[in-house]
């Protein structure tokens, strides 16, 4: 069938071999500049930039228009955005779903909050791909990915939460926190899509560890793993051994984030998505 995959570029996502595929930016905004985060954008770039910046930075996700524009001519589209509960990129492509499905009544639309973003996003969007490559239709691919998404998770760990509570994301007093040295603040994506912080943990052996535990105790049993680092591979590198060590046949990718990521998780974080138990 002839189904198009779109997310926002929460995902860190720019490409899908095989797939009809396409990203749709969010933007990173400071008074003097805007981030586009598509393929041209430099992330290191901008995470230099803003590390010199003093002002006032925030971020804005996709309109109805963006959206809209991305879907082009399928039999249907499955739209993949960041967690509701911290922007309004699902809101954005639900109208557009909308619209889309009214001047088009004999196409089909769907739109996947994630209630996370970058890898837990990705394997939403792989396990779509699969799901339409097998050549299902529309309703059972729906179908299908609403119950994948109980099983797959996303844990975190950040070493500033500066972006986050500047940009009304997280509470300044928990962020204060994230700032003493050596901190890091480890969590989730809670059930309802925003940062529920598990644990805070000194030094990286300790965050790592405790990522790992977290993980064991949502059910994670070897299944599919994706680690996004924003300047942080050694980070990733190591958990990715800690996990191949326990579990030999655990399939672990490890990429850097793109731009919103990379400006809401800040130097140093990790974003671990993961195949584990029902939530
Ligand atoms: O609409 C917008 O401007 C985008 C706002 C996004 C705000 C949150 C981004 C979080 C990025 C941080 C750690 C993991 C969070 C878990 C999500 C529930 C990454």
């Amino acid at each position: 069938m002839d189904y198009k995959i779109i997310a926002d570029s929460s995902a860190d996502l720019l490409t899908l071999d095989g797939a009809e595929f396409e990203s749709v930016p969010l933007k990173i905004l400071t008074k003097d500049k805007e981030y586009v985060d598509d393929a041209s954008l430099d992330v290191s770039g901008m995470i230099y930039d803003l590390s010199k910046y003093k002002g006032t930075s925030k971020t804005s996700c996709p309109n109805v228009g963006d959206w809209k524009s991305s879907f082009g001519e399928h039999e249907g589209v499955f739209c993949v955005t960041i967690t509701s509960n911290l922007s309004g990129s699902y809101n954005s492509a639900c109208l557009a779903v909308e619209d889309y499905m009214s001047e088009n009544p004999d196409k089909k639309g769907y739109v996947i909050d994630t209630l996370s973003t970058g890898p837990e996003a990705v394997l939403i969007i792989e396990k779509l791909q699969e799901l339409i490559s097998s050549h299902l239709n529309f309703d059972e691919i729906k179908n299908k990915i609403i119950e994948y998404k109980k099983k797959t998770h996303l844990i975190f760990s950040l070493e500033s939460l500066r972006n986050l509570a500047n940009n009304g994301r997280v509470n300044h007093a928990v962020a204060k926190i994230a700032g003493l040295l050596g901190i890091r603040m480890v969590g989730k994506a809670s059930d309802v899509g925003t940062l529920e912080i598990t644990n805070k943990s000194r030094g990286e052996d300790r965050a790592l560890s405790d990522i790992f535990k977290n993980m064991l105790g949502s059910g994670y049993e070897g299944g599919k793993v994706r680690i996004h680092h924003c300047k942080n591979s050694s980070a990733a590198e190591r958990l990715s051994n800690m996990i191949r060590e326990k579990f030999q046949k655990a399939v672990v990718f490890v990429q850097e984030t793109r731009g919103l990521c990379s400006f809401y998780a800040e130097s140093g974080g990790l974003l671990v998505g993961f195949e584990g138990g029902l939530k």
